[in-house]
């Protein structure tokens, strides 16, 4: 593939309900859609998911512009690309900017597989035709609102439910899901809210059969979560704290994890991404796909990471209308009764909508060889 020229552009979405976390809210998604376009006219597409403001980690839309534009587009038009696995090479002169790496690497996987004629699922190795999806619940101002919006999303059918949870809002308000929804699958994400010091806390949860506590102690801690995992029955899954192949290798070295949530763009790609897919598989350590409050182009990509058969556990790619009023694609990310039908066109398997994409575009700019 020899790449002719790449757009960028600054996207910003408002969505639907404000999204909360352990360490605040937004009620606006900023960041960054990539297009690259190769020599024939053939366009891929790719998300950045840093958010505008460094709180899940340390990128932002404006960094992520600024590896971009001077570093990772220089290295895409160097040479000409046979296979997006070539890509992580070329870049790992750069360090971390993860997220960055994995926006350009996902629109050229995109276009890889439109070039081949096939669905990107098909060419990163996944064989599932359907995918089973949970949803994750930001946190809510009282427990009455919490438990009525559980209740909608197991009615429609999400095969499991995750909710927010940090210190002075965990325990009680699990009791009280438990207690109207005693059979549900059930996990609670902690970004990162706790510390050793909380283990009484985090080990008050182990009565409420979760399927998993997602990312309890620090974002760079593997360490910790060794210990924290050796005194919980819940499985630990860890989040933040994988950037890597390596990352993975060690927590599971270290028994810091029983599960892990693979995000395309915190561990910089789709090819790295299927490499901690099948070393987790070889270890017995399911994973499922995390979520960034993506657009319909990153669902996308999410989707087919997916059909992989160790994401053997739902994942958090809600239906567009979870998120937006309207999405970039189309046609929009629908689930019915909890699955997703995974697209057969080539490529992402929808079509970019452009006439959304320029409603919510800001600012673009165009980048050559
Ligand atoms: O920790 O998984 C997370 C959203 C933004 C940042 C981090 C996280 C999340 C979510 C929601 O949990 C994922 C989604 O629905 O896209
Ligand atoms: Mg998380």
């Amino acid at each position: 593939m020899k790449i002719n020229r790449v757009v960028l552009r600054h996207m910003q979405m408002k969505l639907k309900a404000p999204f909360t976390t352990s360490f605040g809210s937004f009620t606006t998604k900023e960041f960054i859609l990539v297009e690259a376009i190769d020599e024939d006219g053939v366009s891929g597409w790719g998300e950045s998911v840093a958010f505008h403001s460094p709180w899940y980690n340390e990128e932002t839309v404006k960094t992520n512009w600024h590896m971009l534009e001077d570093f990772l587009l220089p290295l895409l038009f160097q040479a000409p690309i046979a296979h997006p696995d070539e890509l992580s090479g070329r870049f790992s002169g750069i360090r971390k900017n993860n997220m960055a790496k994995a926006a350009i690497e996902g629109a050229i996987w995109d276009l890889f597989a439109k070039k081949k004629n096939v669905p990107l699922s098909e060419v990163l190795g996944g064989t599932k035709k359907q995918i089973d999806v949970g949803i994750s619940i930001g946190i809510q101002k009282g427990i009455a609102d919490l438990l009525g919006i559980v209740e909608r999303y197991v009615h429609e059918g999400y095969r499991r439910i995750k909710v927010k949870i940090k210190p002075g809002c965990d325990v009680e308000v699990i009791r009280e899901i438990r207690r109207h929804f005693p059979d549900i699958p059930l996990m609670a994400d902690a970004n990162s809210a706790y510390s050793l010091k909380d283990i009484e806390r985090l080990k008050a949860l182990d009565e409420f059969e979760l399927m998993m506590i997602e990312q309890p102690l620090a974002a760079d801690d593997i360490v910790d979560h060794a210990a924290l995992q050796a005194q919980l029955n819940t499985p630990i899954c860890l989040d933040e704290s994988i950037h890597s192949y390596e990352d993975a290798r060690k927590a599971i070295e270290l028994g810091s994890c029983r599960v892990i949530n693979i995000k395309i763009g915190r561990v910089g790609g789709l090819t790295e991404a299927k490499r901690i897919h099948d070393f987790c598989q070889t270890h017995h350590i399911p994973v499922w796909c995390g979520g960034m409050l993506e657009s319909g182009v990153g669902r996308a990509h999410n989707i087919a990471i997916t059909t992989l058969s160790n994401f053997s556990l739902p994942g958090d790619t809600a239906a567009s209308s979870y998120y937006w009023e309207r999405d970039i694609i189309f046609p929009e990310v629908m689930v019915h009764n909890g699955t997703i039908t995974v697209p057969d066109n080539p490529g992402i398997g929808y079509d970019v909508d452009r006439q959304q994409v320029t409603r919510y575009t800001t600012f673009t700019k165009t980048y050559r060889p």
